[in-house]
């Protein structure tokens, strides 16, 4: 009879670690149905010329555990060929001058076909750019944006100003 009890008691409470565990790694990462899948630059994608600042306003909150996808494939200008590819600035004041001298190729110009996917791990600012033709999709093209996901799906932080 003690037995037995003691054996229920262990097993309750085994069942209630497993649901403690459970419970925390979901808070940790969000629920996951929260999850965006989100177009850059909605149907204009990744291209020169558009307002990805202003889209990424309008466009957040994003949120941990989002996904970015880039759209590009090259421009034929006469018979110029014109690649876009994804980078990651350092720094936001790099961000602000264009400047990508410490910032990091993450999509190459082959991967937009497809397109190339960026999941927001962290809650901290990200700052993207087209590098092409010496920064200037990123100057002239507006080829950059930042955005600042919020944790677990919920209010906090919103997008980064990045017309400042
Ligand atoms: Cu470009």
């Amino acid at each position: 009879m003690d037995l037995s009890f003691c054996t229920c008691r262990r097993t309750l409470l085994m069942l209630l670690v497993i649901i403690a565990l459970a419970s925390s790694a979901l808070m940790a990462q969000g629920w996951p149905s929260c999850y965006r899948k989100i177009i850059v630059g909605g149907n204009s994608h990744w291209k020169f010329g558009f307002n990805y600042s202003n889209w990424a306003l309008q466009t957040g909150p994003f949120h941990v555990g989002d996904t970015l996808v880039f759209y590009y494939k090259p421009d034929h200008v006469g018979n110029l060929t014109i690649e876009h590819n994804v980078y990651l600035f350092k720094h936001h004041k790099d961000f602000q001058n264009c400047n990508f001298s410490t910032a990091i190729e993450v999509g190459d110009p082959s991967k937009g076909k497809r397109g190339f996917k960026f999941v927001l791990r962290k809650p901290r600012p990200y700052y993207f750019g087209c590098a092409a033709r010496a920064g200037l999709h990123c100057t002239l093209g507006m080829m950059k944006f930042g955005v600042r996901p919020a944790c677990g799906g919920s209010k906090l932080l919103d997008t980064v100003r990045t017309d400042l």
